[in-house]
């Protein structure tokens, strides 16, 4: 929260006297309602809450570090070295202040004429829901010399504030409150703190509290962490970009506008995609919202307004706010008094207001910027035309796909083997790299639901392409026109002629590849099929492992060696008295001749999908009784379309084994 106290603050002073307090039991009965679910989120809601106290002491310039122990015993405690919750008598409740702050909902959101909290949304609600959550809680206060301290059973104080103890010399702690809870089973789904879930919060929370240290202790692993930022977002900022080329220095505001504090930093690399992190009350908002309307119209009206004047563009030639986001990295923070979150996860910020002061002060920094820093400006002002180019190709190229005539009323491809069955729900299409490996798949496929489209090797050469260029591809073209679907504003999922669309390549790179391609289109202009469950990576074997007449497949390496060590075990059992395990190639039905004696366990390693004959094939990867497919996740998509970013750029080396390393991600995700 903003520090100064203004003048909306002082008109409200007397009205925020009347604190509104409440018992604990509404939290009891409906503790979504106070953080959001009682799985895992909201779980972690707890440290979250907690923290955020000792954060909003820091930053209120009384505390300098915040201690977050995760104990063995599944207990959480939070140590802030701030003031110390007040232990006097409360004027309302006559009771100990720290008692009320632990045991009364607190719906004013003031605290003794202090501005005590800025109530945010789903956390923000108060240490008492906490401690309503919570088998047990404990908070201990040091101030003045002395040691408080009150224990709650389920958020019932078992006695009176005590005092405990005088801080003696050489003691650590010598000021400050510490929260410590167990929280409890009976509510939450799992009491399971994630060290990984902390640690990415707390070190988000640490970017926007500068200069406040906050440590992370694990016990229950024996690790420490710590996070100090001096810089604020300019570091966190400096921290996303490590690895990218950037094209300048971050531009950074911070400026109060009518009770609204916003703080931007910018800074533009040669990337292709976006990152934009914001954030309101340091509560982080995933669906954006009013500040980010404001960020984009700012950053547009701006750069454009420079671009026109010193002739990088025409009056007429806008550039548009997509324009801006390619290379884009910023985070936006803003804090004001009454946040309203909206959406369905509650990640957007809906006050109006702030849509307009971040878009005067962005506006106003970015002129600045602009003008005092023109090579800076010409670097920025290039990347963001050159993406307008791009944006401009790349819709002339869709229209043209598009165009009527062009996808639709068309026949079906002639290289699609399609099903018989009419019902989409059962119908199946296979997405098959390769003649060979089609022509195999053809031949093994169930006629009735399962269709074939074989994509010739030629979509390949789109590597240097953007997606445009992907959509002019044939291959491509009788993809679209084979799922019936039709694209971008023509795009009807009611049309869809097949239910389970899968891809099916080879375990190489090229394979990889052309996977990365599939996923990418999908993601882009096919989201709805994702979303909707229809897209799927089949999983053909990896091996082949035959002993005298059986024989296995196996899917993954462990699989492997798993049935080869069992294969190993099974034949020393029997007569034979060596073994020894052979690779052989593909269609030598057993290894060479072996010595007397002596028997192979034949090793046969899938190098891609034409190396199976048709039945082969259907048992292993098409079967839907035996098969194992994985179902594309949107995230996976998204994950492949970032690569295929990163890619178009990038040279042929680092591309391909780029492709080697990120497509296991995709592919081998469990089923
Ligand atoms: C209200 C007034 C004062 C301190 C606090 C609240 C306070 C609350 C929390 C919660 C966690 N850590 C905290 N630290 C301080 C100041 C009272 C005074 O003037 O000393």
């Amino acid at each position: 929260m903003a520090k100064e106290k203004t003048q909306k603050d002082k008109q409200q002073y007397g009205a925020a006297q009347i604190t509104v307090l409440e018992g604990l039991d509404p939290v009891r009965k409906r503790p979504g309602m106070y953080i959001g679910s009682t799985g895992e989120t909201g779980l972690h809601h707890l440290v979250w809450e907690v923290v955020d106290n000792g954060i909003d002491e820091a930053m209120a310039g009384h505390a300098t570090k915040v201690d977050v122990v995760l104990h063995s015993d599944g207990k959480v405690s939070v140590t802030d070295n701030g003031r110390g919750i007040p232990i006097d008598r409360h004027k309302v409740t006559k009771k100990s202040a720290l008692e009320t702050v632990m045991t009364k909902l607190h719906a004013g959101g003031k605290f003794d004429g202090q501005a005590y909290k800025v109530s945010g949304g789903l956390h923000g609600v108060g240490v008492s829901v906490v401690n309503a959550l919570s088998s047990w809680t404990r908070a201990e206060v040091r101030r003045d010399g002395f040691v408080y301290a009150q224990e709650y059973v389920i958020g019932k104080p078992k006695h009176a504030v005590k005092k405990i103890g005088k801080i003696s010399r050489g003691d650590t702690f010598v000021r400050g409150t510490r929260i410590t809870f167990e929280p409890d089973a009976s509510v939450f789904e799992t009491t399971e703190f994630k060290l990984k879930t902390v640690i990415e919060h707390l070190r988000q929370q640490a970017y926007l509290t500068p200069s406040t240290r906050i440590n992370i202790t694990d016990e229950r692993v024996g690790q420490t962490f710590g996070y100090f930022f001096e810089g604020g977002i300019v570091s966190y900022i400096k921290q996303i970009n490590r690895h990218k080329i950037v094209k300048h220095e971050p531009l950074y505001v911070n400026k109060t506008l009518e009770d609204v504090q916003v703080e931007v930093a910018i800074q533009y690399t040669d990337e292709f995609s976006e990152t934009l992190l914001s954030f309101a009350n340091n509560i982080y908002t995933p669906e954006g919202g009013m500040h980010l309307t404001g960020f984009r119209t700012a950053l547009t009206r701006s750069i454009n307004k420079y671009a026109t004047k010193n002739n990088y563009v025409k009056e007429n030639e806008k550039l548009t706010s997509d324009d801006m986001r390619e290379g884009l990295t910023a985070i936006i923070a803003v804090k004001l008094p009454n946040p309203q979150f909206e959406g369905q996860t509650k990640g957007k910020l809906g006050n109006p207001e702030v849509r307009t002061a971040v878009e005067q002060v962005l506006g106003e920094a970015l002129e600045i910027y602009l003008e005092e820093h023109p090579k800076d400006a010409q670097k920025v002002i290039e990347k963001v035309i050159l993406a307008s180019k791009a944006r401009i190709a790349a819709r002339a190229a869709r229209e043209s796909v598009i165009r009527k005539g062009v996808l639709e009323g068309l026949s079906l491809p002639g290289k699609l083997a399609d099903c018989s069955e009419s019902d989409p729900s059962k119908c199946e299409l296979f997405i098959v790299e390769g003649d060979s490996a089609g022509g195999s798949a053809k031949q093994g496929r169930s006629r009735k639901t399962q269709a074939i489209l074989p994509l010739r090797g030629k979509i390949l050469n789109v590597e240097r392409a953007r997606l445009d260029k992907m959509l002019a591809n044939n291959e491509i073209k009788n993809l679209i026109i084979a799922m019936g679907t039709g694209i971008s504003e023509q795009f009807d999922i009611q049309k869809l002629r097949y239910h389970h669309i899968v891809i099916m390549t080879d375990a190489d790179v090229d394979g990889a590849h052309i996977r990365t391609l599939l996923l990418t289109l999908y993601y882009r202009y096919f989201n709805d099929i994702i979303k909707q469950g229809h897209l799927y990576i089949a999983q053909p074997p990896l091996f082949k492992i035959s002993f005298g007449k059986s024989f296995e497949y196996a899917y993954t390496d462990d699989q492997k060696d798993k049935i080869l060590e069992k294969m190993k075990k099974n034949v020393k059992i029997g007569k034979e008295k060596k073994v020894e395990v052979q690779e052989i190639g593909v269609g030598e039905e057993n290894a060479p001749p072996q010595p007397e004696k002596m028997k192979a366990i034949n090793l046969q390693r899938y190098k891609g999908l034409g190396e199976m004959n048709p039945e082969q094939l259907w048992d292993t990867t098409m079967n839907p009784e035996t098969r194992r497919m994985y179902q594309v996740k949107i995230e996976d998509a998204e994950v492949a379309s970032d690569i295929f970013e990163t890619l178009m750029g990038n040279e042929v080396g680092p591309r391909k084994k780029y492709i080697i390393t990120h497509s296991r991600l995709v592919k081998n995700l469990d089923i």
